[in-house]
């Protein structure tokens, strides 16, 4: 047997801001186990443990299966790695669909860029914008002018729960519908965000409201569901919704939580196999200068930094 953890850290392009925390770097964990690979790699605002919590229920996980124990952890982003690490990958899987584009910048910067993105052959199929963070005017703006350049691009806008009912509503009411695909957690409470979709005719889909595992029914303007299973924790849980998804007629989008190479490449596995026709939410690695992996997928040990490694023979 062949177990390991080591913790990366990869410098960011840009730094992120969390809940009003700064991240110049993004830390994590990648697990080993008898040569396969998971990523543990909880995320500021949005996870509720921390990076020392899960690396300390890691190292216990890992102590415990070299003794033989069998171990079921309670932190969702432990249980994704250490069940990315112990899965058996189907091999002959089709390419994963390429993700779509996140926006990333002011509205101001955003719409100065737009004539680059115009100047591309061609427009992509759906494109993800930030909203709920700069004054709605010029987030309605910015908003008219892609649907006004992008005619045939789907916009995805993703309010992470930052609205008051009345300000979803007012928002809402000016959106150019038919070119939204769907709007994302208007509202931190799932009643406030049905209120508005019942008021406003705006489909929507969920995605905090998953991984905080709150309660949330079935609405025909419920679209889809956003799964990142660093936040939602074991496979069997995201399978179950990707199950509750179909049995609903909803679409699944998987997304990151903003892990390294290694990471985004297992997500990109279980999107296609998932969502197989559905463009995943991974566009997120460009933020992040430095791999954890080589261009053909092996694990660079000497840029990560060792926290247990054990080798057994078997006997
Ligand atoms: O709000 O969906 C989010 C990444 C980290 C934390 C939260 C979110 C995201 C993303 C990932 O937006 C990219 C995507 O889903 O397209
Ligand atoms: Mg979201």
């Amino acid at each position: 047997m062949q177990l390991a953890l080591y913790r990366y850290s990869l410098p960011l392009s840009q730094p992120l801001v969390f809940k009003g925390e700064r991240l110049a770097n993004r830390e994590g964990l990648l697990v080993s186990i008898n040569g396969q690979w998971g990523e543990i790699a909880p995320l500021l605002g949005f996870s509720t443990e921390t990076l020392a919590e899960a690396e300390a229920e890691s190292l216990a996980c890992l102590a415990a299966l070299s003794r033989g124990e069998k171990v079921s952890p309670a932190l969702p982003s432990v249980q994704f790695g250490l069940d990315c690490a112990q899965r058996s990958w189907p091999l002959n899987l089709s390419a994963p669909l390429p993700p779509y584009p996140l926006l990333q910048g002011s509205p101001g910067e955003l719409i100065k860029s737009l004539s680059t993105a115009e100047r591309q052959a061609s427009s992509p199929s759906r494109l993800k914008l930030k909203v709920a963070r700069y004054a709605m005017e010029e987030e309605l703006a910015l908003i008219e002018q892609l649907a006004a350049r992008l005619p045939t691009t789907k916009l995805i806008l993703d309010a992470n729960g930052g609205w008051t009912r009345e300000e979803a509503l007012r928002f809402c009411e000016l959106l150019p519908l038919e070119q939204i695909d769907y709007l994302e957690e208007p509202c931190a409470a799932f009643a406030d965000s049905i209120s508005v979709v019942e008021a406003t005719g705006v489909s929507i889909a969920l995605d905090e409201t998953l991984s905080r595992r709150e309660e949330w029914y079935d609405h025909p303007q419920i679209k889809t569901l956003v799964i990142k299973p660093t936040l939602i924790g074991s496979l069997n849980a995201c399978e179950a919704l990707v199950k509750r998804a179909r049995a609903d007629n909803l679409r699944v989008v998987i997304s990151s939580s903003f892990e390294s190479d290694l990471g985004l490449g297992q997500l990109a596995r279980l999107a296609g196999e998932w969502a197989p026709n559905e463009p995943p939410g991974l566009d997120t690695g460009h933020w992040l200068t430095e791999r954890v992996t080589t261009a053909g997928g092996e694990v660079m040990i000497e840029n990560v930094h060792c926290l247990f490694k054990m080798e057994k023979s078997a006997c």
